[in-house]
This record gives C-alpha cells, structure tokens and sequence, in this order.
C-alpha cells in the first residue's frame, strides 16, 4: 500500500518517518514533495484540524492514494493561543523559523518567567479517496525560554522548554522528541486508525 505524506517541510518530514516507521506499518511512503504539480492547498481553516484535513484531502483526491497531513504550531498562553495555525509564518514569511522565532521573543521581551507557558499542537488528519476522514491531535506542554539553545529540531525547538525537562526541544535528540512531543502523540494515535482503514 502507498501512503503520501501530505507535507513539504522537511522537519516535519523527518520526525514523521521516524514516528512511522517505529509502528512498523509496511506502507511505501511517498513525500508530497515527488509530486511537483500538484499545487499547495490554500490554508483557509480556522483550526489545526481543519487545515490538516484540507492537506490530506487534497494530496488523496490527487493521487488516488491515502494521505496523511500534519497542521501544528505553537500556542502561547499570554498570547491568546498565538501564533497557532499562523506559526509558519508569524514574521510574513513562510517557513523562515528564524525570523519566527526572532520577532516572537521580542513580543514577549516584558513578559516575565511565571508567564511564558506555551505549548506545540499537531492535528494529524487521515484522508482517503472516497473521502473518509479522521484526526488526532496532540499537545507538548513547556515554556518559553528567552534566547534560543539548541541545534536540533526546527521552528520553535530552541525555545520551548517541555514541562520536566531543563533542556529546550532542540537539545533533546531526535529520539527524546519523538517521545514526547505533539507530533509523536498524534501520529501514534494515527495508528491504529491506519491499521483500520488503510490496512
Ligand atoms: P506543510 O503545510 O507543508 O506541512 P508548514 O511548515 O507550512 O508545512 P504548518 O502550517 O503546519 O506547516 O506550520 C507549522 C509551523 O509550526 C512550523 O513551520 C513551525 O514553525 C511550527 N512547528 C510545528 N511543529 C513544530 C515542532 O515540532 N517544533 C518546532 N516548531 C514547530
């Protein structure tokens, strides 16, 4: 069976692999990136949930495979949930996790330790070509450093500290993040859906 990766940020991509590969599913993964002329959905969702059922959707009824899509970001509470679904592109443009995380520091610059409680949340949504549909989501809860540390990862994982652990997410190896994180949660949630629906 073939399953597409309804993504084409490579951070994402990595973690997603590893997370499915440890639930041994014998799928032949394919990126969204082998297919070059299908053209991004547009992210019109209000939610993580709902943009992650639009990616998967749309890279299922194009292929005629079933799909797999990860919205996420990162809610801070002080912030009313902000950045959320507009994380990837928080500094106004796409992708550049660099300036993301730049300006969100600087917003929260006055906000003082006690304060700066956030955390990740991935929606992970199943599409298949008839149209069948499922989500899971999942949280990772932590709190905002004030300077980055850290080279692993990508986005936020310099300054999200998770709640019991002293070191940022991009101090944490690929494994430990795995482990506990947003995406780890809803994916392995994913899992037995999969087994159900896809085989
Ligand atoms: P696709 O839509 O192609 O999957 P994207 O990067 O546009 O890629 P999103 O709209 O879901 O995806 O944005 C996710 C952003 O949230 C991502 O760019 C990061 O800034 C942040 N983010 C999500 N998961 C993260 C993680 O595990 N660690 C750090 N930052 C994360």
């Amino acid at each position: 069976t073939r399953l597409i990766l309804a993504t084409r940020n490579h951070g994402k991509l990595t973690e997603l692999k590893a997370i499915l590969a440890a639930a041994d599913l014998h799928y032949e993964l394919d990126c969204a990136d082998a297919y070059p002329d299908i053209p991004d959905v547009k992210e019109t969702g209000v939610t993580f949930a709902e943009n992650a059922l639009l990616k998967a959707h749309a890279l299922a009824q194009a292929t005629g495979h079933p799909a797999v899509a990860d919205d996420s970001g990162l809610c801070v509470d002080v912030l009313g949930g902000a950045p959320g679904i507009f994380s990837a592109r928080w500094s106004g443009s796409h992708g550049d996790d660099r300036a993301n995380l730049t300006l969100l520091l600087d917003q929260l610059s006055d906000i003082p330790d006690p304060h700066r409680a956030a955390h990740f949340t991935c929606a992970a949504a199943l599409a298949l070509p008839d149209g069948t549909e499922r989500v899971v989501e999942g949280r990772l809860r932590g709190t905002l450093r004030r300077e980055p540390a850290g080279t692993h990862g990508f986005g936020y994982d310099p300054i999200l500290q998770p709640d019991g652990d002293t070191r940022t997410c991009a101090e944490l190896t690929p494994e430990e993040k795995n482990e506990i994180s947003h995406r780890g949660k809803a994916f392995r949630g994913l899992v037995p859906v999969l087994r159900e629906l896809v085989g």
